[in-house]
């Protein structure tokens, strides 16, 4: 019988990235909990931290200060953005030799599509493992990684045997596994949805899958389409190997607080005139048209929001301004690919 035509992608995601760069490159800090990020006594935030520090209850995002506090013997070490960078184009050279089909998401990140592959008998898994061992003994470092039939259920099974470890879902897996995910791990459900949806008893994406599109979309927007797919573990988002940028925007973060609207408005034109010299030289290279403004916001409890309107955005900013940018317009949406 004639199979449907499905897809292979590997989601390969480095281990507590930078601070494994760290602790690889100064024995002294193997085994103790590290964070690399901004110092304590300004506005430093945590980039990753150490497994060892993650049970303490830090994590990335996190001012260092309320790190510290968390955990008293965290060692606090500065990031190598360079080797960082160096280690990254390392490890997308192993993926080349594998595939054409790579997106990058970030410098630890990538979806690979190897469904063409004749390699290890074009098994998605022993590509998988093959690789997280090259990048091993290559960097000396670990990688995780997650095989399913879309972009999706890759990222999210990335995620499900880290650190060091690899999970698979297979086509025929899919509905099974889907039904208990929590909505939580669906991209795009921040803590906002998912109070939203906490209100509405929605707790895995079985529940989800209790409604019709048109009442996802009545309750969620734009949104509640995605959300129909998602839930039933559908995603036919190629990976996309052209990188089209989304948005741009610059930001700052101030060691004291800006107490008033003045001092807020004092900082956007500094801010504006960065962000003017960044957007011609990326419209200059690649002309691309805004359809939405934005300003972020961060609070002095460190709690960022995100304004995006066209005007009186700064009226309202009595806080302390962050960022200002833009959205670009998405491309053609893809065509759309049979799966399974
Ligand atoms: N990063 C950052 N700021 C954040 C999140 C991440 O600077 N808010 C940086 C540091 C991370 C790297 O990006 O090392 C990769 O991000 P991941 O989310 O993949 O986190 P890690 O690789 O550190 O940990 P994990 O093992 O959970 O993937
Ligand atoms: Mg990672």
């Amino acid at each position: 019988m004639n199979q449907p035509p499905s897809r292979k992608i590997i989601h390969i995601d480095m281990d507590c990235f930078y601070a494994a760069v760290e602790a690889r490159d100064n024995p002294q800090l193997r085994g103790k909990p590290i964070a690399v990020g901004g110092s304590p006594d300004g506005r430093g935030v945590v980039a990753t931290c150490s497994y060892e520090a993650r049970q303490f209850g830090v994590h990335s995002a996190m001012p260092m200060g309320l790190a510290l506090r968390k955990c008293p013997d965290l060692v606090v070490v500065r990031g190598r953005m360079d080797v960082y960078k160096q280690v990254s184009s390392e490890i997308k050279a192993i993926f080349t030799e594998y595939t054409d089909l790579i997106e990058p998401l970030s410098l630890d990140e990538a979806f690979l599509d190897v469904t063409g592959s004749q390699y290890l008998r074009g098994s998605a898994t022993l590509i998988a493992q093959e690789i997280r061992e090259r990048i091993r003994d290559s960097q000396h470092l670990t990688a995780s990684a997650g095989v399913a039939p879309n972009k999706f259920l890759a990222k999210v099974a990335s995620d499900w045997r880290k650190p060091n470890g690899q999970f698979v879902i297979r086509p025929q897996d899919v509905d099974g596994f889907i039904r208990d995910l929590p909505v939580k791990r669906i991209p795009g459900v921040g803590k906002v949805t998912e109070l939203h949806m906490d209100k509405l008893n929605i707790k895995t994406c079985a529940d989800l899958q209790q409604f019709r599109v048109v009442d996802l979309k009545l309750k969620f927007g734009k949104f509640g389409q995605r959300l129909y797919e998602l839930s039933r573990g559908i995603d036919n988002r190629p990976v996309s190997t052209s990188s089209i940028r989304k948005s741009l925007s610059v930001e700052d973060t101030y060691d004291t607080d800006l107490p008033t609207l003045e001092a807020c408005l004092h900082q956007i034109p500094a801010l504006y005139a960065s962000f003017e010299k960044r957007m011609s030289k990326a419209q200059e290279r690649q002309f691309q048209l805004p359809k939405a403004l934005f300003v972020k916001l961060r609070f002095s409890d460190f709690q960022t929001t995100t304004v995006q309107t066209t005007s009186a955005i700064v009226k309202e900013a009595l806080f302390v301004p962050l960022g200002l940018g833009v959205q670009f317009e998405e491309p053609g949406a893809p065509e759309q690919l049979e799966l399974f």
